[in-house]
């Protein structure tokens, strides 16, 4: 039997980022939200199984797929929302956008631009409380792509090596931009790779919460009793585009439908209601409250101001040369 409190709050927070990311993806349209937008859509249940698992004193990393993230690890959707517009009330001043969403007070590094970007610095993050002694994990977040890059073997390595208390949660979601994991990769079980540095793993299905936050807390049991890291390998899979710029050329609409019917909303949602967890009128509290939540955000987004033209070399180290002024 699942415990409710969990229940509720797994659920609550898949829904609260679906509903959020949905409304993105519209204002997107509107001309609202501008730039690069890549959404979470299928792989929510990864964010809000792991996350559950963490405690405030923990660190995460995520990539440039990180709204979920971020939200809940506890950034305020208002932040994440005026920062999709570019607005200063925004978590990083209006100057990162929706890739570079970062906010120091919960212990969120970032939004990375750079695939694998993240993984040294998580590296870095655990390196420094390994050496001051301090008790704590520093999960990241990556996709399979980032396996193919050359940090993430150097940083896994590391990590192994020195005993540093990394979470590497790899978000295998079978595809980098428009090329499919078996054209870019010899070995496909990406958690051997992992394996292979001595870093101990799972491998979990990314559309089951339930499975994500079990596995997820044992990482970290493992992690807090040896200090050293824990690799997840969450097989999970995107329902939407890359981006917003993507054709999707690569991949069958039959594919994708077959991947909607595990979606992890509905499958938990079935769930809890078989087993007499949730009813429908939780249920739709959650969903009401998700409603509000976004609906408040958008205003406060809507409501909040540009920066000053004067200030666009503030904080900038190197000035743009007179030619280009
Ligand atoms: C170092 C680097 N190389 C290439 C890119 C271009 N790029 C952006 S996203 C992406 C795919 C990454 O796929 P994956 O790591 O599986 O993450 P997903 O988008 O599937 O969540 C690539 C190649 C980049 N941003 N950084
Ligand atoms: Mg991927």
């Amino acid at each position: 039997m699942i415990d409710a409190v969990l229940a509720r709050e797994l659920l609550s927070g898949m829904v609260r980022v679906r509903r959020m990311e949905e409304e993105c993806a519209k204002l997107y349209g509107d001309g609202k939200i501008r730039g690069f937008l890549h959404l979470y859509a299928g792989e929510e249940a990864v964010a809000a199984g792991s996350l559950r698992a963490l405690r405030p004193e923990d660190a995460v990393v995520g990539t440039y797929r990180e709204h979920a993230h971020a939200l809940l690890r506890g950034v305020p959707m208002t932040s994440i929302m005026a920062e999709m517009f570019g607005k200063q009330e925004g978590c990083s001043r209006g100057r990162g956008g929706s890739m570079h969403l970062f906010d120091a007070g919960t212990r969120f590094y970032g939004g990375n631009a750079i695939v694998g970007g993240g993984l040294p610095l998580a590296t870095g993050l655990a390196l420094a409380d390994a050496q001051q002694r301090r008790r704590r994990i520093t999960a990241c977040f990556f996709g399979d792509g980032a396996v193919a890059e050359g940090v993430f073997h150097e940083s896994l390595n590391m990590a192994a090596l020195w005993r540093l208390p990394v979470l590497f949660c790899c978000e295998n979601n079978l595809y980098a931009m428009g090329t499919a994991l078996e054209r870019a990769q010899s070995q496909t079980d990406l958690a051997a790779k992992a394996a292979s540095y001595k870093v101990p793993t799972a491998t979990v299905d990314g559309m089951d919460v339930l499975a994500c936050h079990t596995a997820t807390v044992q990482a970290a049991d493992h992690i807090r009793d040896t200090g050293g890291p824990f690799f997840i390998e969450f097989r999970t899979y995107r329902f939407r585009a890359h981006s917003m710029f993507d054709p999707e050329l690569y991949r069958d609409k039959a594919e994708v439908d077959v991947w909607r019917t595990r979606d992890p909303i509905t499958t938990f949602t079935d769930r809890c209601a078989n087993e007499g967890v949730l009813d429908a009128q939780c249920v739709r509290e959650i969903e009401q409250a998700a409603e509000n939540e976004v609906q408040e955000a958008v205003s406060f987004a809507e409501a909040g101001t540009w920066e000053d033209i004067g200030d666009l070399e503030r904080d900038v180290l190197t000035p743009a040369p007179r030619s280009i002024r």
